[in-house]
């Protein structure tokens, strides 16, 4: 059984394959096409293990053994809560090859992101790590079960009195009979995968109350991956660092690991990207290419300028997720010796790279163009005009890999899409008159802190829980280094209410830390705009000149007084 969900038109999807970017060939080739000549080459290296890409095969299909074995089906449904570790990537081939569709939630996510997942997928099996607060005990996977009763099995990554050992399923061991003789291994048959189907579910940043899934089937992803890897040039020599969350699109396809396994390449794991962490590994694995976002990039050249020494087989850089400014850009070559790649793009299909071979004005000034000559992008007024080339505008696509629908959301599909099937992206740009696209802004509700994306909508919710607040929104406000950061406005029927408090509640209340307002400032009332909105505009504008004032220097105060 495979999962509904809103698919492109058949005269679309026709000439999609016409033009060879949907193959029907299933994600699982991505590691299989490297089985036919198998070499020792290193596929993937995490702490002080690593696989060559026979082993991660190997391992991907005794896991994939172990969970028929346990009896999971075809077509059931998966949530994945792992940190940046080999066994996200194990995780992810195992039930692709079981037709197992999986939501890959971010480390970061805590009870609330998992809980509203979970309901939503209703899967047959989660695979979490010990190593997170939730699963240190098994008191939050016991009330999950309870709460989505479709949930049976629980394997655990790290040690736990719970679940089934993750560890155990990989290596074969999970159950105490043959399962991995050579013969048994023969016995095990995989299901026929359909390339049209989803593949697995992608995490939209989303602008409204409750978290969206954004379906990806093998056939739309695959070919972004292939695309990207071709467009990064990246071959069997390519040694790339995946330091952002591993269940990114950024890190995942934009190319990712998955466009470096294409590739035959090899992926190094980082816990996360500050310069202690990755300067070390890049020495160490002669790390070629990295992801990173603005934030990220601000820390490395710090850390570059007292020495770079560590850097010195690191060629491209990418950056996106985020605004980069120019002169950020600009001293990236210089101070880490690499060159930058801008990567604007959206778990909800459209990517766009600079090229390796643009000018150095594209490179600093643009997030480059897209993937795809079948990415069709209209740039449009308040009154869904098409703007001249030059001119800010909506941002609005559809193309071979950008979805159709997020899943199981009628209502906001209608709002997110246009009736063309052209996905409202929320970012305002321009279009450069030889189809570069620059983004200038945003006409969606959220919060882009630093590449991790903040959806209003769903922080003013649970701002609205806590006792004694009546009325809430969140804006965004500019920050240094993270480009921007989150600020609370709300209105209280208790004028003591403190902002630790506040914080505190939130953090009861499960939601994941980086949604937790950074600022919270206390108002009588909330701006209102003539139809009877809350003025965000002014919002953003009020805590954005307090910010300028408490930064400028006080004039001194007057001793007498
Ligand atoms: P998400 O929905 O979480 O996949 O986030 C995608 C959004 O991130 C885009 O729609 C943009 O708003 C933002 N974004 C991604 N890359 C860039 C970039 N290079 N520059 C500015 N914004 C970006
Ligand atoms: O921010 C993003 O979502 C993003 C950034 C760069 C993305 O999805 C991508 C590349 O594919």
């Amino acid at each position: 059984m495979s999962i509904a969900f809103t698919s492109w038109p058949p005269e679309l999807a026709e000439h999609y394959r016409q033009k060879g970017y949907w193959t029907d060939v299933p994600m699982t080739d991505i590691l299989t096409r490297h089985q036919q000549n198998p070499t020792d080459h290193l596929a993937l290296i995490c702490g002080e293990r690593s696989w060559t890409y026979r082993q991660l095969e190997h391992d991907a299909e005794r896991l994939a053994a172990s969970l028929l074995q346990l009896g999971v089906q075809p077509g059931d449904t998966a949530l994945v809560h792992l940190p940046n570790v080999a066994e996200f990537y194990i995780t992810f081939f195992a039930l692709m090859k079981l037709g197992v569709v999986p939501v890959n939630a971010l480390f970061s996510h805590n009870q609330h992101e998992l809980t509203v997942y979970a309901e939503q997928i209703r899967p047959t099996l989660a695979i979490v790590s010990s190593g997170h607060h939730l699963f240190r005990q098994s008191t939050f996977a016991q009330t999950l079960s309870e709460q989505v009763t479709s949930l049976k099995f629980c394997l655990v990554d790290g040690d736990a009195d719970f679940g089934y050992s993750l560890a155990a399923a990989i290596a074969g061991t999970l159950m105490p009979c043959h399962a991995f003789s050579s013969q048994a291994k023969k016995a095990v048959s995989w299901p026929e995968l359909n390339a049209s189907d989803v593949a697995f579910f992608q995490l939209s940043g989303g602008s409204t109350g409750t978290p969206k899934l954004i379906p990806r089937t093998h056939n739309d992803y695959y070919y972004s991956v292939r695309a990207s890897a071709e467009i990064c040039r990246l071959d069997s020599d390519t040694v790339y660092l995946c330091a952002l969350p591993a269940p990114h699109n950024y890190t995942l396809s934009s190319p990712g690991a998955l466009g470096v396994f294409y590739a035959g390449g090899t992926v190094v794991l980082a816990a996360e990207p500050s310069p202690m962490t990755c300067f070390p590994l890049i020495q160490s694995h002669q790390i070629t290419m990295a992801a990173l976002v603005p934030s990220a990039v601000t820390l490395w050249l710090q850390a570059a300028a007292d020495d770079r020494s560590a850097l010195s087989s690191l060629q491209w850089l990418q950056v996106g997720g985020a605004h980069l400014g120019e002169s950020l850009a600009r001293r990236i070559y210089p101070k880490l010796g690499c060159h930058l790649q801008q990567v604007f793009g959206m778990a909800e299909g459209l990517v766009n790279y600079t090229r390796f071979e643009d000018s150095e004005w594209h490179v600093l000034h643009t997030q480059g163009r897209p993937i795809s000559d079948d990415d069709e992008i209209r740039i449009v007024d308040e009154n869904g005009d098409d703007v001249p080339r030059g001119t800010p505008g909506a941002l609005l696509t559809r193309g071979p890999y950008t979805f159709r629908g997020y899943y199981n959301s009628p209502e906001h599909n209608r709002v997110a899409f246009d009736k063309d099937g052209f996905y409202r992206s929320g970012d305002v740009v321009v279009m450069t008159e030889d189809g570069y696209l620059m983004v200038v802004g945003r006409d969606k509700d959220q919060i882009n802190r630093g590449g991790e994306k903040v959806a209003a909508e769903e922080v003013e919710n649970q701002l609205l829980a806590v006792p004694e607040i009546t009325q809430a929104a969140l804006v965004a406000m500019p920050d240094s280094v993270m480009g921007e950061k989150s600020c609370a406005f709300i209105v209280t029927t208790n004028p003591k209410l403190k902002p630790l408090t506040i914080r505190k509640h939130l953090r009861m209340r499960g939601i994941a830390d980086y949604k937790l307002p950074d600022r919270i400032e206390k108002v009588d009332a909330l701006p209102m705009t003539h139809v009877g909105k809350i003025d965000k505009k002014a919002l953003r504008q009020r805590i954005a000149n307090l910010l300028k004032k408490q930064s400028q220097p006080q004039p001194e105060k007057d001793v007498l007084s």
